[in-house]
């Protein structure tokens, strides 16, 4: 017999901004906190809003299923677009689902020997992200771009490596849209 850790609950989900009632713990990151990991290294003002995080409070452990919402701003540094720090997930064979309400975005993923995909995401997009695959969002558009994320409660998340190694890619605006180009600051 499993006897139950926790009890069941309910949490109401704004489907356009992304916004969970009763609030969950918010993470914010702003221009300051992403020092290094765009192409442009000055940014005119390093108090920039450039995404929240609100998170559904559930045990960090395996048995648990970890779900957030992310509301990335629009914006640019230099010409490239606003987007997300990027992780591996800790435990590295983890994997997670996006789940894409409002905006449009781009969703990187990367290997660690270097693959990189990217897809879309925007209303109604459902993106699986196998573990082993890091990802990274990045606003392509002028509204904020939300997605709803599910994951392994005991994935953790490994930031680090990203920050030494970067994205194979990197996501600028061109004269016909966002451009994928490889990322010149990228150390596998
Ligand atoms: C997401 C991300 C969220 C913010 O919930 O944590 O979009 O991105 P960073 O964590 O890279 O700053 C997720 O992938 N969780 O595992
Ligand atoms: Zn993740």
């Amino acid at each position: 017999m499993v006897k139950p850790s926790l009890e069941p609950f309910t949490v109401f989900l704004d489907l356009e901004s992304g916004h969970l009632d009763p609030a969950g713990l918010a993470v914010e990151r702003r221009l300051v906190d992403m020092e290094g990991m765009y192409q442009q290294e000055e940014v005119a003002d390093g108090d920039q809003l450039v995404y929240r995080v609100y998170m559904v409070p559930v045990p960090e452990q395996n048995s648990e299923i970890s779900c957030s919402t992310t509301i990335l701003e629009p914006g640019l540094v230099g010409e490239e677009y606003f987007m997300t720090k990027g992780h591996f997930h800790q435990v590295r064979d983890r994997s997670e689902v996006y789940i894409g309400l409002s905006g449009y975005g781009l969703l990187v993923m990367a290997t660690e020997d270097g693959g990189d995909v990217t897809q879309p995401i925007e209303r109604g997009s459902m993106n699986y992200v196998p573990g082993g695959w890091a990802h990274r969002t990045v606003n392509v558009g002028d509204t904020p771009l939300v997605f709803f994320a599910a994951y392994v409660g005991d994935a953790g998340h490994d930031y680090t490596t990203i920050e030494r190694s970067g994205f194979p890619v990197a996501v600028l605006r061109g004269e016909d849209g966002p451009r994928v180009v490889p990322n010149p600051k990228y150390r596998r």
